[in-house]
């Protein structure tokens, strides 16, 4: 074994150049090629006392880190870290909140406004040249304007998309487990209910066991034939299948997706609908909002090993570092 005393940090498959880069010299950065334990030799499973992922720390891997203190994942969402089994271990979880809030809100303004004026499709008909040879490309049949948008989520995120469509002039109202008390817009004690309400619905819950196939059949019927979801959140919430069947049959209007139930495949049938719009989980993904997540996963392992506090721990593992 070598004698670096630096603390050892794995890093499973890929990572943001960024977050190798501010690590720096500060820590021995130890590459496996997954987050399978399979990989974990005896020689790693002796160093390493921190994770830094991309969403994707399963039970077992910890558990074969008999020193790991520490899980700092890139992206806010950690629904693919097992923060439970984290907690249960005293090791704390890290994700980069409020870094991204702006980027995703913006560009989920821009996946509503592609839905609903079919803005990709007229860029590639004027590309193809058939502005020139067909003449001009069909008016949209839907418009932003005089819909009731419904916020499934109203945390950080839902919050900056609350608070542009604000300035688009359209009703909002919203569902949470927990009401607000610091907005105008009505709460709704059901995501059924809220769907009842409006004819959009946009869709930035976390991916849990709480949210899992919620936006189903039953949601699609609510929302009525005019109606269109917008999904940035997770994508395990929506029921692919069902949105399928809904949009085939005219259930709902139309449909615009950031994120899949099994990224990076997105079914067939949701690419042959004209009606769908389709982002590859672009929600954060400029550079400049990139670098603020890489350097908040890296100042989170700086912090942890510096002085023993990380700097936004997940609900879950609220701990401080012990003398270990
Ligand atoms: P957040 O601040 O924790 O907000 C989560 C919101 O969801 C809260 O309003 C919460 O309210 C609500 N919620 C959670 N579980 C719920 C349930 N079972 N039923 C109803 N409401 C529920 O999180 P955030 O920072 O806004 O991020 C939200 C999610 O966006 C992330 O977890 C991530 O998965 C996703 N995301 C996607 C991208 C992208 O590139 N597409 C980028 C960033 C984030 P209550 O707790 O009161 O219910
Ligand atoms: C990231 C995201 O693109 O923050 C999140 O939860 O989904 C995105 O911002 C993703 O996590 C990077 O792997």
């Amino acid at each position: 074994m070598s004698d670096d005393t630096r603390p050892a940090i794995l890093v499973a498959g890929k990572m943001n150049p960024r977050v190798l880069d501010r690590l720096g010299n500060r820590f021995e950065i130890l590459h496996v090629d997954s987050a399978d334990p399979s990989c974990i030799t005896p020689d790693i499973a002796a160093k390493v006392r921190g994770i830094a992922t991309f969403n994707k720390v399963p039970a077992g891997l910890m558990d074969a880190l008999d020193r790991l203190e520490i899980v700092a994942n890139f992206g806010v969402g950690y629904d693919g870290v097992d923060a439970a089994h984290a907690a249960t271990r005293g090791v704390v979880v890290t994700n980069t909140p409020n870094v991204l809030d702006d980027e995703v809100a913006d560009t989920t303004i821009g996946l509503l406004l592609n839905t609903l004026r079919r803005l990709p499709a007229a860029e590639a008909y004027l590309r193809a040249g058939k502005w020139v040879s067909e003449g001009p490309f069909p008016l949209s049949p839907l418009t932003l304007r005089g819909r009731s948008v419904g916020l499934y989520g109203l945390g950080r995120i839902g919050l900056a998309i609350a608070r542009r469509l604000e300035a688009f002039g359209v009703e909002l109202a919203y569902h949470t487990r927990t009401p607000r008390s610091d907005v105008p817009y009505r709460h709704h004690t059901s995501l059924a209910s809220l769907a009842e309400a409006v004819d959009t619905l946009v869709v930035i819950v976390p991916g849990s066991d709480s949210t899992r196939h919620t936006v189903n059949a039953e949601i699609f019927k609510a929302l009525g034939k005019n109606g269109v979801v917008i999904s940035i959140g997770r994508g395990i919430t929506v029921d692919e299948a069902a949105l399928v069947e809904a949009l085939q049959s005219g259930t709902i209007a139309a449909a615009g997706l950031d994120v899949f139930e099994n990224e990076p495949h997105v079914p067939q049938a949701l690419i042959d609908l004209p009606t769908v719009s389709l982002l590859p989980h672009v929600g954060s993904a400029s550079v400049a909002t990139r670098n603020a997540m890489a350097d908040l996963v890296a100042d989170n392992l700086i912090a942890w090993f510096e002085t023993g506090e990380a700097i936004t721990p997940v609900e879950e593992t609220p701990f401080k570092r012990q003398a270990r």
